[in-house]
């Protein structure tokens, strides 16, 4: 399966939105991943449906909005309507996850659960079959360019083992300090999808396009060595 690179808009120059959208495209993107950030959930605020409206009109790539939300049930339809064909919202603040996953595919996109650092795998075992997508923060959310949570990488193997248990369809995306050091070893623990960031494609100095490609050399190496979900490949 391929390795495919969403870069965060959230990352982006808000001044030439369009443009970048367009630029990294160009350069290879799969999709675009956009932070929803209410100031509750978690200590920041980003943007809500009117720039996943304006991301949806700059590109027919598919669109990721990650709802870091203290209520996203009131939100889904919102981002739907927007143009997100994925919906990720945290396990955490979900009171009825199952009715809040069928929300989001009532509305029409496909659903996705995200795990904080500390959220134990265990806690998406029973929607494995209600998601396309789990996403795995390796940072604390929140903001862009923090350090990686080392210990929330092996999260990627447990989770891809629950998933071939239970037979479930999904893929596993990873979120926060994916860069060209991290990323094999998220894709050998068995992430196939990685959000880019400060980390991985908006580098200081680095043109985002040179950025993502060589992002998904250091990704892609691991898929070649054959490496691609079998933990603490070669190092
Ligand atoms: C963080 C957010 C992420 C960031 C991403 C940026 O709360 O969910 O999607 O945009 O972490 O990547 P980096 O490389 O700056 O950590
Ligand atoms: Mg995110």
């Amino acid at each position: 399966m391929k390795v495919e690179i969403w870069p965060s808009v959230m990352c982006m120059d808000f001044r030439r939105l369009e443009a970048s959208v367009q630029e990294l495209e160009a350069a290879g993107a799969d999709g675009f991943h956009l932070d929803i950030m209410d100031g509750h959930f978690v200590p920041n605020l980003t943007f809500g449906p009117d720039v996943v409206k304006a991301v949806r009109s700059a590109t027919r790539l598919p669109l990721d909005a990650h709802l870091m939300l203290e209520e996203p049930d009131r939100y889904v339809g919102r981002f739907a309507e927007a143009g997100a064909d994925l919906i990720v919202v945290h396990v955490e603040p979900c009171r009825d996850l199952s009715r809040t996953l069928q929300m989001i595919r009532d509305a029409g996109a496909r659903a996705g659960a995200a795990l904080n650092p500390a959220t134990a795998p265990s806690a998406v075992e029973e929607v494995l079959g209600d998601v396309s997508v789990v996403l795995v923060m390796t940072v604390h959310p929140g903001f862009s360019g923090q350090a990686l949570v080392d210990s929330a990488v092996p999260k990627i193997a447990e989770i891809a083992r629950l998933a071939r248990s239970r037979q479930a369809e999904v893929r596993i995306a990873v979120d926060g300090h994916v860069s060209e050091e991290s990323a094999p070893e998220m894709v050998r623990q068995g992430a196939t999808i990685l959000v880019g960031g400060r980390s991985g494609v908006f580098r200081p100095g680095v043109p985002p396009g040179e950025a993502l490609a060589g992002l998904r050399r250091a990704a892609e190496g691991a898929m070649l060595d054959g490496d691609a979900g079998k933990p603490g490949g070669c190092v």
